[in-house]
């Protein structure tokens, strides 16, 4: 029997001012997501939403920071659901907005180190999310999860993390509007990260087996955070953030194809989803698709492999 799947709705909104993401993990329900993954043979559970915790007061040095008591709530319940849910089975996080990484993430890699793994994290976003609470200009906490999971400061806020995760374990695919502070951040240190223009050069196969191949070698688990905005807006206009020169429909499904074949997937997000822009569901939809393809929906089977040079 194959792991199940396990669903939990997360619909974090504190993440930004526009409002919406709220109403994503019912978009995926009534998108049918789990009779997709039930039709590949996989049992699926789907946990209702998960709730946040009781609100109390949170404080930081930056005034333009929007919600952050709302969205420390989140962190605590969605970091103790993530290690809950990765013990029981393949956890599939239904957004909410990006902010909701800040305790899913968290989660899944406080159980990597428990059990003594590497936790590898692969970020496709058109941005870094790696602003501080003290960098943010806008005050979007949902562009600062990274920043958070590997261990920045400036988070004294939040929950005391878990598990840092090391900068050489994160993989971006799909960056075109990274911050100047984001920027230097990502400069300092040793972060995967590839833009679309590298994407253009080279096809998004190389890097991304290039990545895998270092799991592999790692025996690490890999949490996949897949942002709306990584898709290009023509086929994907149901997000706030929207950025031109996105992953088309065939590299956004050879990713999730590649990914499924690697074997090494053992969490998934959604997030960024925003129903009240969507086009007669069609984003819900292929979200659903591609989440699909993660779990093996293909024309041909192939054998799992390495992906090693
Ligand atoms: N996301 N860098 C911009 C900001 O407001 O800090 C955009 C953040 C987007 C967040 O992609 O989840
Ligand atoms: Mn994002
Ligand atoms: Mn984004
Ligand atoms: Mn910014």
């Amino acid at each position: 029997m194959p792991q199940p799947c396990l669903l939990l709705g997360a619909p974090v909104d504190s993440g930004k001012r526009t409002r919406g993401c709220l109403m994503g993990p019912a978009a995926y329900r009534v998108a049918g997501i789990a009779a997709a993954l039930e039709s590949l043979g996989r049992p699926v559970r789907d946990l209702g939403d998960v709730a946040p915790a009781p609100l109390r007061p949170a404080t930081c040095g930056n005034p333009v920071v929007h919600a952050l008591p709302e969205t420390v709530a989140w962190t605590e319940a969605l970091s103790a659901a993530a290690r809950d849910a990765i013990a029981q089975g393949f956890p599939i996080f239904l957004g909410g907005d990006h902010a909701l990484s800040l305790g899913t993430v968290s989660g899944v890699a406080a159980h990597a180190a428990a059990l003594g793994r590497p936790q590898f994290v692969l970020w496709l976003d058109a941005h870094a999310d790696m602003h501080t609470p003290e960098t943010t200009a806008s005050g979007h906490l949902h562009g600062t999860p990274v920043a958070y999971l590997t261990g920045r400061p400036g988070f004294d806020a939040f929950p005391p993390l878990p598990a840092p995760i090391p900068e050489a374990h994160v993989c971006y695919l799909g960056l075109r509007s990274v911050d100047p502070a984001e920027r230097r951040a990502l400069a300092a240190a040793p972060f995967d990260a590839q833009d679309m223009r590298a994407i253009d050069e080279t096809g998004i196969a190389v890097p991304l087996r290039a990545f895998l191949a270092r799991v592999a070698a790692a025996n690490g688990l890999l949490h996949v955070s897949l942002d709306v905005d990584f898709l290009d807006p023509a086929i994907a206009p149901a997000v706030g953030t929207t950025v031109p020169g996105g992953a088309t429909f065939r590299e956004a499904h050879l990713v999730m194809e590649m990914l499924h074949d690697s074997g090494l997937v053992t969490s998934l997000d959604l997030v960024e989803l925003n129903p009240f822009l969507d086009e007669r569901g069609r984003t819900a939809s292929l979200m659903v698709d591609l989440t699909a393809s993660l779990l093996g929906r293909t024309v041909f089977d192939r054998p799992t492999r390495s992906f090693a040079a």
